[in-house]
C-alpha cells in the first residue's frame, strides 16, 4: 500500500526539456534541466517540500509518472512541453490526481505560434506560470506550497 506524503510534490518535465541549454536559449535560456531542477528543489527544500522530477520524452511514461503519484505525492508540477498543446491522456490522467497542480512554461505559449495558444493541460490545473524563464520553475513551487498551505 502507498502511503500518502503530504509534503512531497512531483515535478514533471516533457518531450524535448532534456534538450535545454543546448539549443535556442533565446526562447528558453541557457540553463539545463538540471539547473531548473536545482532552482525547484531549493525553492521546495524553503517550504518544507520534498521535490521528485521525472523528465519523459513518452507521453505514456509521464502518464504512468501522474498515476504512480496518486495517493503518495501532495501535488504536481507540470512543463508538459509540446504534449500541452494535444495530449489527452496527460490532461485524463491529472484530472484523476487529487492534488493541486501548476502548469509551468519557460516561454509564454500565448505570445507564440496559434498551435501554442491551446493547453490541454489548462482546464485541470490550478494555474499556469509562464514566460517567466528560470524564475518560474520557483515562482511554480511557491504556488503549490501555497495551495498545500491553505
Ligand atoms: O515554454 C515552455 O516551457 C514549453 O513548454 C516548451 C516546449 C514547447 O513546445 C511549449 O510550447 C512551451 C518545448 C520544449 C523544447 O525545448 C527545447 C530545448 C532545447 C532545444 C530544443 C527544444
Amino acid at each position: 500500500m502507498s502511503t500518502m506524503s503530504d509534503r512531497t510534490v512531483l515535478l514533471l518535465s516533457g518531450p524535448n526539456l532534456n534538450l535545454l541549454g543546448e539549443r535556442e536559449p533565446d526562447i528558453y535560456g541557457s540553463a539545463t534541466l538540471d539547473d531548473h531542477l536545482a532552482g525547484a528543489t531549493a525553492a521546495a527544500t524553503a517550504r518544507g517540500l520534498t521535490l521528485e522530477h521525472v523528465q519523459s520524452n513518452h507521453e505514456g511514461e509521464l502518464v504512468d509518472a501522474i498515476h504512480d503519484a496518486r495517493g503518495r505525492c501532495a501535488g504536481i508540477v507540470v512543463n508538459p512541453g509540446a504534449f500541452t498543446h494535444y495530449a489527452w491522456a496527460i490532461h485524463d490522467a491529472l484530472a484523476a490526481f487529487d492534488g493541486p497542480i501548476v502548469e509551468l512554461h519557460l516561454s509564454n505559449p500565448a505570445a507564440r505560434e496559434p498551435w501554442r495558444h491551446t493547453s490541454v493541460v489548462a482546464p485541470v490545473a490550478a494555474g499556469t506560470i509562464a514566460g517567466f524563464g528560470a524564475a518560474g520553475y520557483r515562482m511554480a513551487v511557491e504556488a503549490v506550497a501555497d495551495l498545500l498551505d491553505r
